[in-house]
């Protein structure tokens, strides 16, 4: 049976080969007889995080044109960059843009990121003439990431499609393997590979000698403009104007917090000025969703690896953690409450472990800190949730404060 199954695997594989390789003599030999491909071509790369987007910006251009995150807890790129290049004397604009969490749907994605995803289109007026949707070949492309890839890409319109190519990063994975086969082994790629019209080229980045891969990668952008009536997806002017005013006010609103911080601190210095704070003994309560950090913030307070980031037997943490360290002479508890799932009505079970992770700091926790990761929405519903978790501690609500994290790529930043 399985033997039956991978035949037929392969026979797929080597017709979608064929196909392509057809469609892809035709198109040249139009682009040779009667279309000139523009000079400048201006190219858009946008993908989930980590798949290898500013890699291959950077392969693509020749150069390090891109920062490259080269630890899971590396910098990611945060906003839209751009590089210019030049391949056989042709001019080349390339376009680096933030990742979204490959788990994340559309609604799951914060704002800030959503929009500066957006904008990527944006960064080479009047539009890109290719998007390149990168997808790492190691990764499993599961029902989840394909409504992911499906949601982001509709922060762009259905017309997008028409100008996209997959492009495939980690070349290296295949090993003696086809990409081909590889598309045919995942129906959701196979999904992804079609709505794309079969276009679709893999990039070894490690290999940045080796221009050949761009060359064909550049053939290939050039046929897909020669098959389009559009030579370039072009940008909503009118969409252009909204997202610059939301990015203002935006920025109008971060610029005033952060007054309102440093003016609070300030009070605080000046009334507390000249007593020596003699605090022997500090304890926390980690709140936060599911996935939000708490664990890796838990461990970088403690400056140990005691809270379990990720459970090795996949099962929920449904109990309260306590772990206790010395940070310059303070004896500090730090109390990790299990998280709660977005969207979802806070259970009973969950109101009682947050009660017994309170009493677990006895005589009480100096704070309650939220973990929210920087890359998530956090609606109104989600402040609601937390809220309705901390009534019955109303009095001490004043004790709790928020920390930004990367989630379940663990490293936090605190703010
Ligand atoms: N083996 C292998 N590793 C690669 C390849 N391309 C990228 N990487 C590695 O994958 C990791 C992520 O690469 P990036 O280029 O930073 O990915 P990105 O999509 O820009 O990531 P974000 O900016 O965080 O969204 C880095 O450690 C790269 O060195 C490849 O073709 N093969
Ligand atoms: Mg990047």
């Amino acid at each position: 049976m399985a033997d039956a199954v991978s035949k037929s695997g392969e026979e797929n594989a080597s017709r979608r080969r064929n196909e392509v390789q057809k469609k892809r003599q035709k198109v040249r030999a139009l682009i040779e007889d009667v279309k000139n491909p523009p000079d400048h071509l201006k190219l858009v790369l946008v993908g989930p995080r980590w798949s290898g987007k500013s890699s291959a910006g950077n392969n693509i251009l020749g150069k390090d044109a891109f920062d490259v995150d080269k630890s899971w807890y590396g910098p990611r790129t945060t906003q839209c960059e751009i590089g210019h290049g030049l391949f056989a004397d042709r001019r080349l604009t390339v376009v680096d843009s933030p990742g979204w969490y490959y788990r994340h749907t559309l609604q799951d994605t914060s704002e800030m990121n959503k929009l500066e995803i957006e904008n990527s289109l944006y960064m080479c007026p009047p539009g890109p003439h290719a998007v390149l949707l990168v997808i790492e070949l190691g990764i499993a492309v599961t029902a989840n990431y394909q409504r992911s890839v499906q949601d982001h890409m509709s922060l762009f319109g259905d017309d997008v499609w028409k100008h996209t190519i997959i492009l495939f990063t980690m070349g290296d994975w295949l090993g003696v393997k086809t990409v081909e086969e590889r598309i045919e082994s995942e129906k959701e790629l196979q999904w992804l590979v079609n709505k794309c019209e079969n276009r679709y080229h893999v990039l070894n980045n490690l290999e940045r000698n080796n221009r050949e891969q761009v060359k064909v990668l550049l053939e290939k952008i050039d046929e897909m403009w020669a098959e389009n009536d559009d030579p370039y997806y072009e940008v909503d002017q009118r969409r252009a104007a909204e997202m610059e005013t939301l990015r203002e006010d935006a920025d109008k609103r971060a610029k005033k917090m952060k007054k309102i911080f440093e003016r609070q601190s300030r009070v605080m210095k000046e009334l507390f000025k000249g007593e020596r704070q003699s605090l022997s003994d500090l304890r926390v309560v980690l709140l936060g969703q599911k996935g939000s950090g708490k664990s890796f913030a838990g461990n970088d307070i403690l400056f140990m690896e005691n809270f379990e980031g990720f459970r090795k037997d996949n099962e929920d943490q449904r109990v309260s953690v306590k772990h206790r360290g010395d940070f310059d002479g303070v004896k500090v508890t730090v109390v990790e409450a299990p998280g709660w799932y977005k969207d979802t009505e806070t259970p009973d079970w969950l109101k009682h472990e947050v009660h017994r992770s309170v009493s677990m700091c006895d005589p009480g926790p100096h704070a309650f800190l939220l973990a929210v990761p920087v890359c998530k929405s956090f609606t109104e519903k989600d402040l609601r949730g937390f809220v309705e978790l901390l009534k019955p501690f109303t009095r001490k609500c004043g004790h709790t404060a928020w920390f930004c994290s990367h989630g379940e790529n663990g490293s936090v930043n605190t703010q």
